[in-house]
């Protein structure tokens, strides 16, 4: 089968191999496919357009900065935003992954916003965490509070349409098995690449590398030579998603395909209206088809909280 190890494009040695796709490309034909297949999916889900102001939220990491780098390259108008969470207790996770944000928006003349979040609210994320009960062992549950606050309200304030992250197939899957294992209708709702807004103050968000395997946005960074933090945040050690991750590559190289099955078969579902809601929306509840539940507007920041008064956000920082 000498074909199968073959660039299907040109014929020479493939970097990577996609037995899922039955294909395989050379260095120089992967990180062009990948552009394509991704101006593909965003015609294909109606993603955004060419006359929208587009805002990527990047972690220093491979996806979120490979995620910029096809969008300028196809040509979107496509700023950066960093949140500087203040991680650096013995590493330096904050600080390295906003010097290679910077490197790489300089490098392409880019515009990146920067937040941070020490500075404008006085606490980092460890010290706000530290306070609450949800910050016992990790501080996860305050740190995508802020995280989503952040994005949500940078994107408004700036006056961008879109707001898209770096979030990969395996990414996707790994939170769709996490909450197939305790059949969580509402988290499926919400678990969509593209999720319109019922809420003045939010934007739609996007994830246009859904269909990507994190093995070829880490080879697409590769080639295209982005220098990304390689390390993972070090609250990301042993958590559960990491786990499923794994399983799931286990999975996959039993069945190849299995994991984009997984994930496609999803979402066939849930347009088929098989998913249904079964409790009140909470603070994030933007649900595409799941129109149930009062949204209401903080009146400290004005985004939309299910609360009578203030969101838990600024319940978070002015408590
Ligand atoms: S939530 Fe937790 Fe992440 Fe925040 S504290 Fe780090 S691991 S960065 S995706
Ligand atoms: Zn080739
Ligand atoms: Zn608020």
């Amino acid at each position: 089968m000498m074909h199968k190890h073959r660039c299907r494009k040109c014929g020479s040695p493939p970097v990577i191999n996609m037995p899922q796709h039955r294909l395989a490309l050379c260095g120089d034909h992967f990180p062009q496919w990948i552009v394509e297949q991704t101006e593909r999916f965003i015609r294909k889900y109606h993603m955004f357009t060419r006359q929208e102001r587009i805002l990527a939220a990047v972690s220093g990491g491979k996806d979120s900065l490979s995620l910029w780098d096809i969008l300028w390259q196809l040509g979107y108008t496509v700023d950066g935003l960093y949140i500087n969470l203040g991680i650096d207790e013995g590493t330096h996770y904050s600080a390295e992954s906003l010097y290679n944000a910077k490197q790489f928006a300089e490098q392409r003349a880019l515009n990146l916003i920067v937040v941070d979040v020490l500075e404008k609210y006085g606490e980092s994320i460890h010290q706000m965490a530290q306070r609450t009960r949800h910050g016992e062992s990790k501080p996860c549950a305050v740190c995508g509070l802020v995280k989503r606050h952040i994005m949500d309200q940078a994107a408004r304030d700036n006056g961008y349409d879109v707001l898209v992250t770096g979030h990969n197939l395996d990414d996707e899957a790994a939170t769709l098995l996490a909450n197939t294992l305790t059949w969580e209708t509402d988290s499926m709702l919400r678990q969509h690449p593209i999720l319109e807004t019922r809420h003045p103050a939010l934007r739609r968000k996007v994830k246009p590398l859904f269909r990507f395997y994190e093995r070829e946005m880490a080879a697409y960074a590769l080639l295209r030579k982005i220098d990304y933090i390689d390390d993972e945040c070090p609250y990301a050690k042993g958590t559960r998603s990491i786990f499923y991750k794994e399983i799931l590559n286990q999975l996959e190289a039993d069945q190849p395909g299995a994991k984009l099955k997984f994930y496609l078969s999803f979402l066939k579902a849930r347009e088929n209206g098989v998913l249904l809601p079964t409790r009140a929306d909470d603070d994030e509840g933007m649900m595409v088809n799941a129109d149930h539940g009062q949204l209401k507007t903080c009146p400290s920041c004005g985004q939309p909280t299910t609360s009578a008064e203030l969101c838990a956000f600024c319940r978070l920082v002015e408590g």
